[in-house]
């Protein structure tokens, strides 16, 4: 498509750190290495500070800056508003954003409580009836062999599914004196590795299995309840001071749980697993056969198909790098892999050609709202050491 064919999509952009960093290159890269059906114009980066964010912005490739993100939503030149903030803002400035008539991508999980997704859910309800869109950051499902693997358990090569095995280790927070972040405290992002590896997981499994979550049993560790309080902090990393403060979020959580069709799953996610630097993965045990992923080989998805002639029969290691597997013909010959990065390019892809087809990309706020719904339930059935709490059932 020619340039001029193209309509321009302005993009105001809310936080720049880790999360802004990997959108931004992803606005940038997208269009560049895919046929998108609109131009996105990086327009704005907003930031509190104004010489950070300036400094951000000519780092990242942002056309200006703003200091309030309430200006950049008034602006003509955006039609989208991407947030990268802490989740204690996400509910404000999505609402914000849909009732000034702008399309909304929020990271994960897509706010802090409960009360808060619904009334974002609210809001994107209104905006959808005025063509105005909204979609959750839950960037792993653009991961091309997670994609593979949906499109598996829909063709029915494993069967029903009867169980799934999920974890999400991180390491970052094992060093007991590994510093405070806002990541740690539960009035900025909601919970601990329940919220913030946990959600990735749990939207997974549902993905994948294209089920939802029916019911849960939550257990919450929280091992180190005091750190050092930062005194600059970049990333996940930061320089510890001498003052100390409270870890008011969990180090772990731990969840067994059943999904719609009665399938029970058991969930993992820690920042408490030396060793484990990204290792989410992912294992479905069908009637018929088992897939298995493990992010820290994500070019790879294991299969094992059970009517294989058993001498023989094994688990099989697909390099999902071919030209037929979804995403990949935008990038590389077969083989030579892609990374971390670009499940936030393929988000930007899907998301800019769900705008141009007037259509509601996925994951929806509705689903945004489900993840939200488990995140609580495993919260209260931990406090209340309860054996099973149910999950209200998705809304249509
Ligand atoms: C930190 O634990 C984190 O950056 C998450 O917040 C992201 O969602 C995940 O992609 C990687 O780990």
């Amino acid at each position: 498509m020619s340039e001029t064919a193209r309509p321009r999509l302005g993009v105001a952009m809310v936080g720049y750190s880790f999360m802004g960093r990997a959108h931004s290159q992803a606005w940038r890269v997208a269009p560049r290495f895919f046929d998108l059906p609109m131009a996105p114009d990086m327009a704005v980066l907003v930031g509190r500070s104004a010489d950070a964010a300036n400094a951000a912005a000519e780092q990242l490739g942002w056309g200006g800056v703003e200091t309030d993100w309430r200006r950049a939503i008034e602006r003509d030149d955006v039609d989208l508003v991407d947030i990268c903030t802490p989740g204690d803002t996400h509910a404000e400035i999505a609402q914000a954003a849909l009732a000034a008539g702008k399309h909304v991508l929020v990271e994960k999980p897509m706010a802090n409580s409960v009360a808060e997704a619904e009334a974002m859910v609210q809001a994107a309800r209104q905006a959808r009836a005025g063509g105005v869109r909204s979609m959750v950051g839950f960037t792993y499902r653009r991961v091309p062999a997670i994609q593979l693997a949906r499109q598996l358990v829909e063709e029915g090569r494993i069967g029903e599914v009867r169980q799934v095995r999920a974890q999400y280790l991180q390491d970052w927070l094992a060093d007991a004196e590994a510093p405070l972040s806002w990541r740690l405290d539960k009035d900025k992002a909601g919970s601990g590795a329940l919220g913030d590896i946990g959600a990735h997981i749990v939207d997974l499994t549902q993905f994948i299995t294209g089920q939802t979550f029916a019911g849960v049993s939550g257990m919450l560790e929280t091992f180190v309840k005091e750190r050092p309080v930062a005194e600059s902090f970049s990333g996940l990393h930061g320089t510890a001071g001498t003052e100390r403060g409270p870890v008011t979020v969990d180090d772990a959580a731990l969840i067994t749980a059943r999904l719609s069709s009665g399938a029970p799953a058991i969930l993992e996610a820690t920042r408490y697993a030396w060793g484990r630097k990204n290792a989410m993965r992912i294992e479905i045990s069908g009637t018929t056969g088992s897939l298995a992923f493990d992010f820290e080989d994500m070019n790879q998805l294991h299969l094992y198909d059970a009517a294989d002639e058993p001498r023989t029969a094994g688990f099989r290691r697909i390099l999902v790098t071919e030209p037929d597997h979804p995403y990949i013909e935008g990038w590389w010959p077969p083989g030579h892999g892609l990374g971390y990065e670009h499940g936030f390019v393929h988000q930007v892809v899907d998301l800019v050609g769900a705008l141009a087809a007037g259509e509601d990309p996925a994951p929806s706020f509705e689903d945004g709202l489900h993840v939200q719904r488990v995140l609580d339930a495993v919260e209260k059935s931990s406090a209340e050491q309860s054996v099973y709490t149910e999950v209200p059932a998705p809304a249509g």
